[in-house]
């Protein structure tokens, strides 16, 4: 059987949008009022409204998802060592870098690629000061057990929730679990403000203090109380955020119908292992398609499908290959034993597209397109194999992406 590469490349996220009506609408409000940044009405909207949606009062808007966790981190004082995850985006540990704090990475349960607790426990020292926990692919990290042994150590628990916004676990919004969750609007995010960030937290003394931070350390106009940065969310993104807010139902029921369909579809193909379904307490977002690939039984290895998929215009992602303490600026710098789960994980995973508005028929396509691959691996001509086993061409694609 032929199968056509499609003729447009479709891309693991695409940000969802508002109608243009809707947002050249807003955009009118910007320019009769001339305010555009600096906690303008639209800011304090979005605010309003999200404080509605998550629950908490202590809710902080910022430019993007890591100022925002710098700025936590600096805020909450928090100095030394940090026990956090290998298998995130940069981002999580560049927030520590910034900060002078050293990360001490431990492995990931298989399930759903969060921290493992026990592994947390036993990395604790008198230099540990808090745990920076991810909830991978928006799943809920393990948050008792988490919960007990930062309260047991007194450590700081600190979530980034970049990919979790909407979450609920037991009919709580997952922004209230834990010290402090950090949230990215980012484009390619389930729910965005073009870019953008935010903090929700337990203690409202934080308030004040990101305040601060994120506008220069400004207390009036002419008294700075520290050093701060800027890192201030503008009205152009609160304007996305709040149109986007007011379809996020929608959104999230177009995810999981296409998550249903590639599940049916995916569990049929050998050698593609589809990660847990979320607890029946969650209420889960469907940020994002993530796969394991069994290179035995499919016959090809993940980079060799990742790549196979590319011809045929199928941009699948390695989220999150290398493993952070892998990658060159952290090598030596940073303390982490030997990782066996997240090395393994991180070998095998791969992102497949998954946004709002991709066809079902779309879903069924890549679905044909791998259950080829799949069928003819082996199958090939020594070229073919050749070119797939080439080291240097993964490497190549993923600098051009
Ligand atoms: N912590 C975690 C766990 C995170 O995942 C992230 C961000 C952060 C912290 C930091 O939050 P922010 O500071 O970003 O708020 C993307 C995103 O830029 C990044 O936000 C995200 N995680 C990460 C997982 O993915 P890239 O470099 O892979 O993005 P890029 O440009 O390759 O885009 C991905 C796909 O989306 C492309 O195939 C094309 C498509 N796309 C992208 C953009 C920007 C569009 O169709 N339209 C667009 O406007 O990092």
């Amino acid at each position: 059987m032929m199968i056509k590469p499609f003729d447009m490349p479709i891309t693991a996220a695409r940000p969802a949008l508002p109608s243009l009506e809707e947002f050249r609408c807003g955009l009118e409000g910007i320019w009769d009022r001339a305010w555009l940044t600096n906690n303008g009405p639209l800011v304090q909207q979005f605010r309003d409204n999200l404080i509605e949606f998550c629950g908490t009062k202590n809710l902080s808007l910022f430019v993007n998802g890591t100022l925002a966790l710098q700025i936590a981190l600096q805020g909450m004082g928090i100095t030394g060592d940090v026990i956090t995850t290998p298998f995130t985006f940069v981002a999580t540990t560049h927030a520590l870098f910034w900060n002078k704090i050293r990360p001490v990475f431990v492995d990931i349960e298989p399930e759903y690629y969060s921290l493992d607790p026990a592994q947390v426990e036993a990395a604790i020292t008198p230099c540990t000061s808090a745990i920076l926990a991810v909830h991978v692919y928006g799943q809920p990290c393990r948050l008792k057990e988490l919960d007990q042994i930062a309260r047991k150590h007194g450590l700081k628990l600190l979530y980034d929730a970049a990919h979790a916004f909407g979450v609920e676990v037991g009919g709580t919004s997952i922004a209230q679990f834990g010290d402090l969750s950090m949230f990215s609007f980012h484009a390619t995010k389930i729910f965005h403000s073009i870019e953008g960030g935010m903090l929700t937290f337990r203690d409202p003394e934080y308030l004040r203090l990101f305040d601060y931070l994120k506008n220069f350390g400004f207390k009036n106009e002419t008294e700075v109380v520290m050093p701060g940065t800027n890192a201030k969310m503008n009205e152009f993104q609160a304007l996305m955020g709040l149109l986007l807010l007011s379809h996020l139902d929608e959104m999230i029921e177009k995810r999981r119908i296409i998550n249903v369909r590639y599940r049916e579809r995916l569990a049929l193909i050998p050698g593609i292992r589809l990660v847990s379904q979320p607890a029946d307490t969650v209420r889960y977002n469907y940020a994002y398609m993530p796969v394991e690939v069994d290179e035995d039984e499919l016959g090809l290895t993940r980079d060799q499908l990742y790549l196979k998929l590319r011809e045929y215009n199928v941009l699948a992602r390695l989220y999150f290959y290398p493993l952070v303490p892998d990658f060159a600026c952290y090598r030596g710098l940073v303390a982490s034993g030997d990782l066996p789960v997240a090395r393994r994980v991180a070998s095998r995973i791969l992102v497949l597209p998954l946004y709002n508005d991709l066809a079902l028929d779309d879903v069924d396509r890549i679905c044909d397109i791998i259950e080829h691959i799949q069928s003819s691996a082996g199958r090939g001509t020594a070229a073919d194999n050749q070119s797939l086993h080439a080291d240097s061409e993964l490497a190549i694609h993923v600098a051009q992406s």
